[in-house]
């Protein structure tokens, strides 16, 4: 496995956090602390020239680099995503029971249309769900799952030039799926699922790797992390690890904090103030942030007066490294994206 480098600039004394420790302990660097299974260098003036030399130094500094850099495009199978300009990723969920937008497009006639309306309203891809993962909700079998997805995948699928995302956690109902037309995988377990790493290797269809711990049922039961940013950022390093092990290549993969799911409301706006760190690990980021409840605990809304809330979430996470935002309302978010994204200091090109 590569090693681990969480790099934090935003620090009055910028540090980079390394793992594995032992790797980077054995280099004797001064100053150097030890926090359980992790190394804090302080990367002072020389930014890690403390490590020239030695294997880490490379990846020090192309975590230094990704900071700095436009992210790479997205290339997968079918699918080439230009992300110089952030993308807006349209939430079509054919589900009774969503958190927001459950049971409105639980038809497969409804659901085309609203897919064919998010089109014209901006979108640059349509995510499709056929199971609510909102807390404590209840799991769909995969016959379900797929007979609620398919027909709406394949119809938009052949009607339209941007492409379609399916939403699931099942490899059965991904492989379906992409048969369908699904150009892109998005799994809220980050393709925890046994056959899902493999599938996305085979296909090599692109694939959006989210944190969660444990399921939607248990994810709100243990709220406990050390510093959230580090530990979400390890997990997705993990698993693109493994995802690389199993033959997939980078430029499959979109890594996602997970905004709501096994986090509170503070840990939720944590992560999209430091979101910039995410970008060391060098893969593009993508934030669903979309009427979630911490927006109506800071704001006092219910679901549906979060419009504006949810904007102003998206706009600061393009401000801080965003490349793909999925969303509800996209004409509004589609323009606040924008908008964010001329604000944005320019990239080099990486
Ligand atoms: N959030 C939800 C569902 N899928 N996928 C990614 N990559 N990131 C997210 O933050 C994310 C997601 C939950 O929102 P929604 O689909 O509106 O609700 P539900 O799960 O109740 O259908």
């Amino acid at each position: 496995m590569r090693p681990f480098i969480h790099t934090v600039l935003s620090s009055s004394r910028p540090y980079a956090l390394i793992e594995p420790v032992e790797e980077a302990e054995a280099l004797g660097i001064p100053g150097a602390a030890r926090d359980g299974g992790t190394l804090r260098v302080e990367l002072g003036d020389e930014g890690g020239e403390m490590l020239r030399g030695s294997a880490l130094q490379e990846h020090l500094e192309k975590a230094l680099r990704n900071l700095r850099s436009e992210t790479r495009p997205v290339r997968a199978s079918g699918l080439s995503l230009d992300l110089s300009r952030p993308l807006t990723m349209g939430v079509l969920n054919v589900t009774p029971d969503s958190f927001s937008d459950g049971g409105e497009h639980f038809s497969a006639k409804k659901a085309i249309d609203r897919g064919l309306e998010m089109a014209e309203e901006g979108a640059d891809i349509i995510d499709v769900g056929g199971e609510s993962t909102r807390p404590c909700s209840h799991y769909v079998d995969a016959r379900t799952e797929s007979a609620r997805v398919l027909p709406v995948i394949e119809a938009l699928a052949a009607s339209l030039d941007i492409p379609v995302s399916v939403d699931t956690r099942k490899p059965a109902v991904a492989e379906k799926a992409i048969d369908a037309g699904a150009r892109m995988v998005n799994d809220v377990s980050g393709l925890r699922e046994e056959g899902m790493m493999r599938l996305v290797a085979d296909t090599g269809v692109a694939a959006v790797m989210m944190h969660m711990r444990g399921t939607p049922r248990t994810m709100q039961d243990d709220l406990s992390y050390n510093d959230v940013v580090h530990e979400v950022m390890r997990y997705l390093h993990r698993q693109r690890e493994e995802l690389l092990d199993a033959g997939a290549s980078l430029g499959q993969v979109i890594l996602d904090p997970g905004i709501g799911f096994g986090k509170s409301p503070q840990q939720n706006l944590e992560i999209v103030r430091r979101l910039q760190e995410f970008r060391c690990l060098g893969s593009p980021l993508l934030v669903g942030a979309s009427r979630k409840s911490f927006i109506g605990k800071v704001l006092g809304a219910e679901t549906e007066q979060r419009l504006e809330g949810s904007l102003a979430v998206a706009s600061v996470a393009v401000a801080n490294g965003a490349d793909v935002i999925r969303a509800h309302d996209v004409a509004e978010t589609a323009k606040a994206v924008a908008m964010a994204a001329a604000l944005r200091p320019v990239r080099e090109r990486s």
